[in-house]
């Protein structure tokens, strides 16, 4: 199998909106090992464009989720500088099918990293944390994969937005903030954090032991999103999003074409 090719092939359809074949249809037994590494050089290629690593996001955190896939662990995906919206506005232009889910994001102000990492060393490490919304889109046709087709695919990331306003970790129970989602001005979804493995803080545990497996660490400054508080919701031209997270305010965007 050579890795490089198809993480070619998968880079080219991120950047252009095309849909393509999962990976596993041609190799199947792309192990999860594999999968990273495809994962890890499609980023590479944005990377040698000019973009950045800015942070990472967990994907299948929630129970039901990981029950729908069969699998007992999370993913995670890599971020990078060009996925971030710094206005309102999410422009469809490259997308194929994007979804929006509301998350919690982490801001991190100390390297993490280790095999034997806990909740206490989370906060210690945390800067603060922002209400975000991320929009996921696969490259596959039907928005349809199985777990290794999903991780070579930088586990669906395709765009994010964070709040203005970042929150003290250590305020507010994270587990209890209630999310309400609405489209066009209707409510489509309604959460709390504890749908992000019983707390958004046990998503970034997770994310630095699966990082550590793979001789990583993250760095000061990166953004993590912990996983989504309700299911995805389908986005076309002409959409409105807001999202309200309890007392943290809320979040907002058009979709245009
Ligand atoms: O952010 C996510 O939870 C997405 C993970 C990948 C699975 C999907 O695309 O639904
Ligand atoms: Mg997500």
């Amino acid at each position: 199998m050579d890795i490089q090719r198809i993480a070619e092939e998968i880079d080219a359809c991120q950047r252009s909106g095309k849909e393509m074949d999962k990976v596993t249809i041609s190799y199947p037994s792309l192990s999860v090992e594999e999968a990273y590494a495809i994962q890890k050089g499609c980023v590479q290629h944005a990377i040698d464009r000019g973009d950045q690593l800015t942070g990472w996001k967990m994907g299948l955190t929630s129970r039901a989720k990981q029950v729908s896939m069969g699998v007992k662990e999370p993913i995670y995906g890599r971020l990078t500088q060009s996925m971030e919206l710094t206005e309102p506005v999410l422009h469809l232009e490259g997308l194929i099918h994007p979804r929006v889910e509301p998350e919690l994001a982490f801001v991190l102000k100390k390297e993490l990293g280790g095999g034997e990492v806990t909740p206490r060393d989370v906060w210690a490490a945390t800067e603060c944390v922002l209400p975000a919304i991320e929009v996921i889109d696969s490259r596959y046709k039907n928005f349809s994969f199985t777990l290794v087709d999903v991780i070579a695919d930088n586990a669906s990331s395709s765009k994010f937005i964070v709040g203005d306003q970042g929150f003290s970790p250590y305020t507010t129970a994270w587990d209890e903030v209630g999310v309400s989602m609405m489209k066009n001005g209707e409510v489509v979804q309604t959460g709390a954090g504890a749908a992000v493995l019983g707390h958004p803080v046990r998503s970034v545990v997770e994310l630095v032991k699966m990082l550590n497996r793979d001789g990583i660490s993250i760095q000061p400054g990166s953004v993590v999103l912990t996983g989504a508080v309700t299911d995805a919701v389908s986005v076309s031209e002409g959409d409105r999003i807001a999202v309200q997270f309890d007392q943290l305010g809320s979040l907002r965007f058009r979709v245009q074409a």
